[in-house]
């Protein structure tokens, strides 16, 4: 994994924060329901750009234009994001999809891969806020070793290349390690290429 610890200063993280409550306030964090069983994750979910990625009981992982609860679009990915993207990525297209994560107190995030996107060939970049969060990343077998490392508000943590279907989660959230948000807890944006671009 590429990982570039506070890549994201200070001030620009206040700003990226300020930006963010922008687009919770127009598309609210929604409980995501796991495929099949419909349980609740534990994490808090929005997202911002032309499409966004939902889960449900009823339809499962997908990739979709509106809000699943509002029915609206989702608000544009705040300018500073894109040009990160830019600054940090080597690729030919914007990214379509930016997915709001928040966790609170226990909240978690189990090892996934990022599939549910037609292009592998585009990276992912995350970028943490707030408290940190303990990330767990291997290989592209669920069985491969992994190594940790503690997120911190401000990370940026890019999946590319041949780590771009590496497996990879939250274990844990480290209450009170940042002030950044008043409230506690972390927020995680990913920003993604879903589609081939041309
Ligand atoms: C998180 N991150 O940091 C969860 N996915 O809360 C991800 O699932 C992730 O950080 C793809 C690329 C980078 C990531
Ligand atoms: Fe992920």
């Amino acid at each position: 994994m590429n990982y570039f610890p506070q890549r994201v200063e200070r001030p620009a993280q206040i700003a990226l924060l300020a930006a963010l409550r922008e687009v919770i306030a127009e598309a609210p964090l929604f409980i995501p329901a796991m495929p099949r069983s419909g349980n609740p994750m534990s994490v808090r979910m929005t997202n911002c750009g032309p499409l966004g990625w939902v889960t449900d009981k009823e339809s499962g992982y997908r990739y979709q234009a509106t809000h699943p609860k509002t029915g609206e679009p989702w608000p544009p990915i705040p300018n500073m994001l894109l040009d990160l993207w830019h600054e940090v990525v080597n690729y030919k297209a914007p990214p379509e999809a930016c997915l709001v994560n928040y966790y609170a107190g226990s909240a978690k995030m189990g090892l996934h891969q990022d599939k549910d996107e037609e292009d592998f060939d585009a990276p992912v970049l995350s970028v943490s806020l707030g408290d940190t969060g303990i990330f767990r990343v291997g290989g592209r077998s669920r069985q491969d070793p992994t190594q940790k490392y503690a997120l911190k508000s401000g990370d940026v943590v890019v999946l590319a290349g041949t780590d771009r279907l590496a497996y990879h989660g939250i274990d844990r959230i480290l209450a009170g390690t940042s002030d950044l948000l008043p409230e506690g807890g972390r927020f995680n944006l990913t920003l993604r290429r879903v589609t081939k671009p041309e």
